[in-house]
């Protein structure tokens, strides 16, 4: 036998797979079987582990799901726009096309070195025009349907990247690329509008196989809330401010009204005396970001507007006051405030002297302190309205106001509309001309893609609202399609995570060049299994279920969710913090490509731990992969004895029971150790017979596919391993033969009990302790000791 040679094994199989192909088989649909890995990100450094955790064990999963009988479609793509590829280049002064095509060239290598079995020939790159044409598409059938927008808005700015974040890109007040503080600024910006879709999207998550953690993140992130718009009128003035409360039971407890200081009614209420004062504040606060003055422990901080409203059920005056702690994008920007009910006006209200009413106590009694009870209780101080359950009260008083015209009950969503324009070069233009005299203009289809002039100074800086686009008078000046005239194109580009919300229908005919995507390869959809890291659960995850539902609406799909099952792998830490490469602690694969081979990085980083957890990496246990691998290698070589040996079938039928079942599970590591287990059982035979060893082999293939791929072409395997059927376990030798263990209490046989062969300690003592004769001999005694010994005798020493 020639010892392992992982590098020519390697290789060989690497190039006839992708000679032979993974390619997509679009005959047998019945049997379709979609598995998808999250969209890899080329921005400038290579692969490191944490990408190998995500495509090593998928595609383990898929060559299992293979073998199970599926016709499995997995591909791989590139999402190659966006800012952390444009940086890249600007760092190392080269332009983003032919940088992201160097990355993603040496990601393609590392790529094929995992043995995968992608589906080269329906690669996708979001930056390529034949890709973005159809990003610019999407955008331009939502803005068709409604559904894509332009208007001016508080955005976040972060003067670092120079460009606008969305909300979930800003962390503690923080750029999340760059760290540096963002602001807001007001700029036009495009929006998409997922709002529309914000009850749907909540509603149809219990019907996904998706991990809960996720589900319940993306309902926060929805933030539906039910309550009450009430309108309180401004005193001497010709306006009404509209609140909006989830308590509207408390009602009679306001005792000021709080404006965000951004809320335009302010404008109208500055001509006061206070109006220096004012303003100040109003600018102190817009340095504060939206975690800062929403914290529970911050001070809040406020300002009197000299104004009052009428309160519009006892007629009482209440001050308005402006607060940092009202937020203007949240329900109206304005809030009625009930001290005694709700804890940041009662503080508040104790800062600046402002009155606190009871309005809701547990008893029906009015406490003699000043406090604050949230809870749902009984109503007082509520005129016609007290002594009921304050949770009655808010239906009837619901009613009232509606009756009255001055409120009604609301639905309000946490959840904003997606901003999608960025002020940057590296991304799909938006395919929108403006002309003074027709508005926005949608560039025709026939005239897409709109392509990404090359010829823009990325280095120079151009100024806060201003893309780089902007600054190119031959990119910008253009002729308006509906009168001729002079218009100019959009300057801006669009989000990545525009790119990476369609995708996906994209892949199963990748070149198609009709239309966004091939209809008729739309039976591949949804995805069966889409795998990828858990920092994606509110953005991508969200946007990608948005689009497939505006698709849907749009007469392109009839399904409602893109991705059936989800799974997010753990991640690998180094040193305890994540892998990243903001955070420079990358561990490169290559290294142990190159030292140990394929199959066994692969294998060691499925045995780290349960692959939804992940773990810290080092690399002292891989030897370990690497002696198991030797000893698969010497048992494929072992030569065949004439017959099989019973003990032998047992063993390899037991493992095929657990390893098929961990496998589909995605439990690798506890399907590895089954593995080692019945390496270690085989590992003194000196020959095997020939079908056990092809069963072996057969079970490993998924978890180690060149070396099966190379034992099964030794041991005369017809055609790939992996056009094999998994092995069948065979129940009758999974049963285990049984002993009889005599039962003693004090010494002296009681009784007999039959278990199953090498029965572990408790299984005995509770079969042993269920025998009627023995449990009478030791009524109301005490065991002080259990004796036992396997397979023959248990004896009880009782008092
Ligand atoms: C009176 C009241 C009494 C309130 C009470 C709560 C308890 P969720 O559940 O998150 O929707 N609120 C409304 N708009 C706000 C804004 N823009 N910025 C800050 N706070 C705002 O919270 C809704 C409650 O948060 C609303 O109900 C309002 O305070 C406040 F015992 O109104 B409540
Ligand atoms: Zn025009």
């Amino acid at each position: 036998m020639n010892t392992y040679n992982f590098k020519e094994v390697e290789s060989k199989w690497q190039n006839i797979w992708l000679e032979k192909g993974c390619k997509i088989d679009n005959n047998s649909m019945d049997s379709k079987y979609y598995c998808l890995t999250m969209f890899s990100y080329p921005s400038g450094d290579k692969l490191h582990i944490g990408h190998w955790y995500n495509y090593g064990p998928v595609d383990s999963y898929a060559r299992f799901m293979k073998m199970m009988g599926k016709n499995v479609f997995q591909p791989q793509g590139f999402d190659a726009f966006g800012l952390p590829a444009e940086n890249f280049a600007i760092k190392h002064g080269v332009h983003p096309s032919i940088s992201t095509e160097n990355n993603v060239s040496k990601m393609k290598k590392q790529l094929h070195s995992i043995g995968a079995m992608f589906d080269w020939s329906n690669e996708l790159n979001t930056s390529n025009p034949e890709y973005y044409k159809w990003t610019q598409r999407l955008f331009l059938l939502l803005y068709e349907n409604g559904l894509a927008y332009q208007k001016e808005a508080p955005v976040n700015w972060c003067a670092g990247c120079k460009t606008v974040l969305a909300n979930e890109q800003v962390k503690d007040g923080e750029c999340e690329r760059c760290a540096s503080k963002v602001s807001k600024k007001e700029l036009k910006q495009w929006f998409f509008k997922i709002t529309d879709y914000a009850d749907e999207l909540l509603e149809k998550l219990d019907d996904l196989n998706w991990p809960n953690k996720t589900k319940q993140m993306q309902k926060n992130w929805i933030g539906k809330s039910v309550g009450t718009s009430i309108n309180f009128q401004i005193e001497n003035f010709d306006y009404r401010i509209d609140i909006f409360t989830t308590r509207p039971d408390t009602i009679y407890g306001v005792t000021y009204i709080v404006l965000a200081p951004e809320h335009p009614i302010i404008d109208k209420l500055l001509n006061g005396e206070n109006r220096q004062e004012l303003l100040a504040y109003i600018d102190e606060t817009k340095k504060k970001t939206e975690i800062e003055r929403t914290s529970v422990d911050i001070n809040k901080s406020g300002v009197f507007s000299g104004h009052y409203c009428i309160h519009p059920l006892t007629n009482n005056k209440i001050p308005i006051w402006i607060g940092d702690y009202v937020i203007a994008s949240y329900g109206t920007g304005a809030v009625m405030a009930v001290p005694g009910s709700d804890q940041r006006d009662f503080e508040f209200a104790k800062k600046y002297n402002l009155p606190i009413l009871q309005v809701v106590s547990k008893s029906g009694e009015e406490s003699k302190h000043d406090l604050c009870y949230p809870d749902f209780g009984i109503s007082i101080n509520s005129d016609k309205y007290s002594g009921m359950k304050s949770q009655d009260v808010i239906d009837l008083i619901n009613k009232e106001l509606e009756i009255q015209g001055i409120g009604k009950a609301t639905i309000q969503y946490k959840l904003h509309d997606w901003l999608i324009s960025r002020q940057r070069y590296w991304g799909a233009p938006i395919p929108i001309i403006h002309c003074e005299t027709c508005g926005s203009v949608p560039i025709e289809i026939n005239n897409l893609p709109l392509l990404l002039p090359d010829n823009i100074e990325l280095s120079k800086t151009y100024g806060e609202d201003l893309s780089p686009l902007a600054a190119s008078d031959e990119y910008i000046n253009t002729i308006c399609p509906k009168c001729s005239g002079n218009a100019k194109r959009d300057a801006d580009t669009m989000d990545t995570f525009v790119c990476s919300s369609w995708y996906y229908l994209r892949y199963p005919n990748a070149n198609y060049a009709d239309d966004i995507f091939d209809p008729n390869s739309l039976d591949w959809l949804p995805v069966d299994s889409y795998i990828g890291g858990s920092e994606h659960a509110t953005m991508h995850l969200l946007y990608a279920r948005f689009i497939t539902k505006a698709l849907r609406d749009c007469g392109l799909l009839n399904f409602d969710e893109p991705f059936k099952r989800l799974y997010h792998q753990g991640t690998i830490t180094k040193d305890g913090s994540k892998m990243s490469k903001s955070r420079g602690n990358t561990v490169s694969p290559d290294k142990f490509i190159d030292l140990y081979g394929s199959d066994i990085f692969r294998a060691y980083l499925m045995f780290m731990g349960p692959y939804d957890e992940g773990g810290d990496w080092n690399d002292k246990g891989i030897t370990g992969i690497s002696r198991f691998l030797n000893k698969i290698w010497r048992f494929g070589n072992l030569k065949y004895s004439d017959s099989s040996n019973e003990d032998d079938t047992k063993v390899i039928h037991r493992t095929i029971k657990s390893v098929k079942e961990d496998l589909g599970k995605m439990k690798f590591n506890t399907a590895i150790s089954r593995l080692m287990e019945c390496m270690n059982y085989f590992n003194s035979h000196k020959e095997i017979s020939k079908e056990i060893k092809l069963l072996f082999i057969k079970i490993i293939a998924p978890i180690m596919p060149h070396i099966a791929e190379e034992l099964w072409e030794i041991n005369k395997g017809v055609d790939s391993i992996f056009n094999q059927k998994y092995p069948e376990y065979n129940v009758e030798y999974l049963k285990t033969k049984n002993v009889t263990i005599a039962i003693q209490v004090n010494g002296k046989l009681r009784g007999k009990v039959d278990v199953p062969i090498d029965s572990d300690n408790n299984t005995l003592l509770d079969s042993a302790k269920n025998n009627e004769n023995v449990i009478s001999h030791m009524k109301n005694k005490k065991i002080i000791k259990e004796i036992i010994v396997p397979n023959k005798l248990i004896n009880f020493v009782v008092k």
